[in-house]
């Protein structure tokens, strides 16, 4: 019990032994593991910030509790441990639901910390009282508030624990003020120690079995790696299974960099043919869900046969009912079908038609990206900007994008070859994000470039968060595709005629944002201005925000379906 020993050992307070509730909150958290904290202070909270960073927990001071709820999600996501937001009763918490719906949706681990009044003052129109364990609960996989200050490490160990065992999700916390100002005795806390890491488990091996044999009577077979197999830290064995089985894969949006993406089994390009046509397809920690157009018709073939390996067993059946029902660790489930191949050697044909077919999909597709990525015309279109930053950031910056065409593009244009190197809007599809998650790439790694890249519009929704990024010195490069609005507007607005819904101010000067808390901006119009900018600002240690304009009417390469497409 040495982690009791820990929270109990060192009294911060008046009298000898006592230890307020904040210490205990922040002892408790360090305890379990949690290093990041993202939030506001305010009552009755900014105890909890100071106890944090006394603990050694780093602590993010934010500009509005939606990106440091964003943030949080994405730390839980990159370590394994939730990140924590901390947020003031009433407002605080409620901003910070943004964060839980987007991990809830992701299936990350984070922890929201929320203030509470004083509990004898429930019910009484207390200062910022709100219902938020019930308004935390439908985003949640545990919503607790604890009932005497000893017990706190006992809540905050369960909570911690709920939001990575099994599928990993949100947990929240209510921390009245009596709780968070009381003080307690050392030797009367409930104290934990800290859980161990998920246990992970096997799937069953008579469904491995079925998995190996559907794999090899399949003629148009096809391997998709989601985020899960990402989270599960399971590139080692994914990339050596699909070195094994020669099988063509498909990453969705954050699965890419599993298996780096200029392997030559990667059929990206040719993403809507191999869904529309393969006969058997396992998928890595990937949901049926829309990013995977519920896998059916049209998107896939009539009688396609599912292996599906996920974490949550409820997740089996979404949508289609699945040939193999892989439950268990993505890792692990991967190792097994590894070492079924090992002991059967198989790999699928090079040769084959399928191959053959999928090469033949993939090059005219290629050729047209690359045909648009070398376009000189000016304004610029998206893949020529895109494909400048691509040419200039390093091969393992962390890219984080969003927007609606600005994250589309982003896609196939800016390559991953490593596991938990993209963020962006993610299954939710939340504009707003960008700030957060990559203020958490760069707290999480120190070490590596993070490059932002976003929409005009979706910059907007928590651009004053690059005060954090200069605050904090931390080496980001936002890079904003500016259209003048949501997927594109015009060169001018005509008052006259009124404001169309979709545009913002023409030529907006968002570098200027950066500029005002002492980051370097830069404004470009074209591709010549815009390689020696991204230079300049990927070398400087400075956050910078290069503002990139380009054609208002610039669009995705034309698509033979859109991406909701039933
Ligand atoms: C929180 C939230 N609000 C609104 C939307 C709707 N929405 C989808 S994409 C988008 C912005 C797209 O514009 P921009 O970021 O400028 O990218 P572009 O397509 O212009 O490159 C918006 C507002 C959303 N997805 N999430
Ligand atoms: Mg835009």
């Amino acid at each position: 019990m040495t982690d009791v020993a820990r929270i109990a050992d060192r009294p911060d307070s008046k009298t000898e032994a006592a230890l307020s509730g904040a210490t205990v909150i922040a002892r408790s958290l360090k305890a379990q593991g949690v290093e990041y904290m993202f939030g506001i202070v305010g009552f009755p909270v900014f105890g909890i910030a100071r106890a944090a960073q006394k603990e050694g927990i780093h602590y993010f001071g934010f500009r509005n509790e939606q990106a440091a709820s964003y943030a949080a999600g994405a730390v839980g996501y990159l370590t394994g441990r939730p990140g924590a937001c901390l947020g003031v009763s009433g407002p605080g918490m409620i901003h910070a639901i943004a964060g839980l719906a987007n991990s809830w949706a992701n299936c990350w681990p984070m922890i929201l910390l929320g203030g509470a009044n004083d509990s004898y003052q429930n019910g009484q129109g207390a200062f910022q009282e709100a219902p938020q364990v019930e308004a935390a609960r439908p985003f949640v996989k545990y919503a607790a508030r604890p009932d005497r200050l000893e017990r706190v490490p006992f809540y905050i160990e369960q909570a911690v624990r709920t939001s990575i065992y099994g599928r990993p999700g949100a947990v929240y916390i209510d921390l009245p003020n009596d709780i968070i100002s009381g003080e307690i005795d050392a030797n009367d806390l409930d104290d934990r120690i800290r859980c161990a890491d998920p246990p992970r488990s096997l799937a069953e091996s008579s469904e491995i079995d079925k998995a190996v044999a559907a794999l090899k009577s399949a003629k148009r077979p096809l391997v998709i790696i989601g985020k899960g197999a990402a989270y599960a830290r399971a590139e080692n064995e994914v990339r050596e299974f699909i070195e094994t089985t020669q099988l063509p894969f498909l990453p969705t949006p954050m699965g890419k960099g599993v298996v780096p993406d200029d392997h030559p089994l990667s059929i990206a390009p040719a993403r809507s043919h191999a869904l529309r046509n393969a006969d058997v397809i396992l998928l890595i920690g990937a949901r049926l869900n829309w990013i995977l157009h519920f896998g059916s018709p049209p998107r896939f073939a009539e009688d396609v046969r599912f292996l599906q390996i996920d974490i949550s067993a409820e997740e089996i059946g979404s949508n289609v009912a699945p040939e193999a029902a892989l439950v268990g660790d993505a890792r692990c489930v991967v190792g097994q079908l590894n070492e079924a191949f090992a002991a059967s050697p198989w790999s699928f044909a090079a040769d084959s038609t399928w191959r053959t077919e999928l090469a033949e999909n993939v090059a005219p597709n290629r050729a047209a990206v690359e045909a648009m990525e070398a376009d000189d015309s000016e304004p610029m279109g998206y893949y020529r900007a895109l494909a400048e930053v691509r040419e200039r950031a390093p091969d393992d910056a962390i890219f984080v994008c969003e927007g609606a065409n600005t994250m589309d593009i982003s896609r196939t244009v800016l390559p991953n070859y490593e596991a938990r190197h993209r963020l962006d809007a993610g299954t939710f599809g939340t504009m707003g994000v960008g700030l957060g998650l990559a203020i958490a790439a760069a707290a999480v790694h120190p070490d590596k470039k993070v490059v932002c890249v976003q929409g005009d519009s979706a910059f907007g929704f928590s651009g004053m968060e690059v005060e954090v990024a200069c605050r904090y010195r931390l080496p980001i490069t936002f890079v904003v595709i500016n259209n003048n609005g949501i997927g594109g507007g015009v060169t001018e607005i005509d008052h006259e005629r009124g404001v169309p819904t979709s545009v913002y101010t023409v030529n907006a000067r968002y570098e200027k944002v950066i500029e005002a808390f002492g980051g370097k901006g830069y404004f470009v119009t074209s591709h010549s201005e815009l390689g020696p900018a991204l230079e300049k600002a990927l070398a400087d240690p400075t956050p910078s925000l290069v503002n990139v304009m380009i054609d208002p009417k610039a669009s995705r390469k034309p698509q033979k379906f859109d991406w909701l497409t039933r």
